[in-house]
């Protein structure tokens, strides 16, 4: 069982640290993977809010971390050390309380862990094109979100924005036109293109705070791995 853990959650960072031939060198520098949990800093992670049984923070309103802007991978691998991960936006619910987090703090933009499946082990997929469409996916817990034109079931609206450096719907792989990197990863941009508070798909090098929250997984994993831990 805790080997079987250890190799899932290997295979998941060898998947994850590809971010496509194209990305500038900081992020694609090979031997970038997955931080695995730290049990202490589980025990101890930020809660600064509450949805369903999950607990989240925001990295703006962290002392260790307030100031700090990171790019996708490191934001993930900031979490998971907690038994978190990048926020996953699934419900109309959470995606609200996300979209107020930014209005009320007058945050410019998170990362979420929203990723497009166009790395290694993303080939043969049919059902994931055309990929802008059918490719997107919640890397926290592998689900794969509605289809980029659609507005999710119950939503009544579609949270990805309906333009951006080109001036059309995202997701729009802008940077690629401009240097060639592909725009692999999921950030809630807030007004950046007086556009309210939407999603966007950017590219997954740059730099930006964050919010975490709660991961199953790792939670589980670091419980069944240290008895008596209080999580
Ligand atoms: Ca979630
Ligand atoms: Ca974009």
């Amino acid at each position: 069982m805790k080997l079987s853990v250890v190799l899932v959650l290997a295979l998941v960072a060898l998947a994850s640290s590809d971010v496509g031939p194209n990305s500038r060198p900081k992020s694609n520098r090979p031997g970038r993977f997955l931080s695995l949990p730290v049990p202490q800093k589980c025990a101890n992670r930020p809660k600064q809010f509450q949805f369903g049984r999950h607990n989240y923070f925001f990295s703006g309103n962290v002392p260790a971390h307030s100031q700090q802007k990171v790019d996708w991978l490191d934001a993930r691998n900031i979490c998971r050390e907690y038994c978190m991960d990048l926020v996953s936006l699934e419900s109309l619910e959470e995606n609200n309380m996300i979209f107020r987090l930014l209005q009320q703090g007058n945050v410019p933009y998170i990362w979420t862990s929203g990723r497009l499946c166009d790395f290694k082990g993303c080939e043969n997929r049919r059902d994931l094109e055309p990929k802008s469409l059918f490719g997107w996916f919640w890397s926290a817990n592998q689900q794969k979100m509605t289809p980029t034109n659609q507005a999710p079931a119950g939503w009544g609206f579609n949270p990805w924005s309906q333009t951006g450096h080109k001036k059309t719907r995202q997701p729009d792989n802008a940077e690629f036109d401009i240097n060639g990197t592909n725009e692999s990863c999921l950030a809630v941009l807030n007004n950046v293109y007086e556009d309210g508070i939407a999603w966007h798909d950017v590219a997954c090098y740059h730099e930006k705070p964050f919010v975490c929250e709660d991961s199953d997984e790792l939670l589980n994993y670091v419980a069944s791995t240290n008895r008596g831990i209080r999580l």
